[in-house]
């Protein structure tokens, strides 16, 4: 078997909304309350096994306060996907996505999103719609997760996994060649007809 891709994605959104926590949750099966904040980036790896093959997603988990921003930018190169995280308890964080979404399409015009509203076990006060329009709006898929439970977190990063080796040949793609052969082989021009 050849080597796992290792693949770069960002988990961006404002500061609390549970970013390191999510991050936690998949890559250590745990959730800490009262973690000290993230200061500039964290950095953690997983291999996930999509039904295409193993990759291995290299997961950089961005400090969300505006001071950080200088730093964000260089750590956004070479990544593919990114998920922009929102506190569905905060509309404030809803409406800072698109913020986000700007600030790492303007660094990386390539990049993939996925929508992810964290902290589903708390009261919501945000309409779903509104989020569900904004990834409309951006091609994203929309999921909902909580760090605290761990509801929906395997699937968040099962989805970014997905998006960002949307661009890989795995090593099965061997069989491309073997369906082009057999396509050739059904062409009528053939002189076995
Ligand atoms: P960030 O990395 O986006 O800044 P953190 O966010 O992961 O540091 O989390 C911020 C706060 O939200 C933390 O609270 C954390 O425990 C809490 N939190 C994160 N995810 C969830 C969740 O899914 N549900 C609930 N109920 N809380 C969550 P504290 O009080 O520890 O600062
Ligand atoms: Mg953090």
């Amino acid at each position: 078997m050849g080597k796992i891709p290792v693949l770069k994605v960002v988990i961006a959104g404002d500061g609390n909304v549970g970013k390191t926590s999510l991050v936690r949750r998949y890559c250590e099966g745990k959730f800490e309350a009262s973690r000290v904040a993230t200061i500039g980036v964290d950095f953690q790896t997983k291999v996930v096994e999509l039904p295409a093959g193993s990759v291995k997603l290299s997961i950089w988990d961005m400090a969300g306060q505006d001071r950080f921003r200088v730093v964000r930018s260089g750590f956004y190169r070479g990544s593919l996907a990114t998920a922009l995280v929102y506190d569905v308890t905060d509309l404030i964080s809803l409406a800072n996505l698109k913020k986000w979404h700007q600030e790492i399409s303007g660094i990386t015009p390539d990049q993939k999103f996925i929508v992810v509203g964290n902290k589903i076990d708390l009261e919501r006060v945000e309409q779903v719609e509104a989020a569900q329009t904004f990834a409309e709006r951006i091609t994203a898929s929309y999921l909902e997760t909580s760090a605290l439970t761990g509801e929906g977190v395997t699937d968040m990063f099962r989805a970014l996994a997905s998006i960002a080796s949307s661009h890989l040949s795995f090593p099965q793609d061997e069989s491309v060649d073997q369906q082009n052969k057999s396509l050739r082989d059904e062409d009528p021009q053939s002189p076995l007809g």
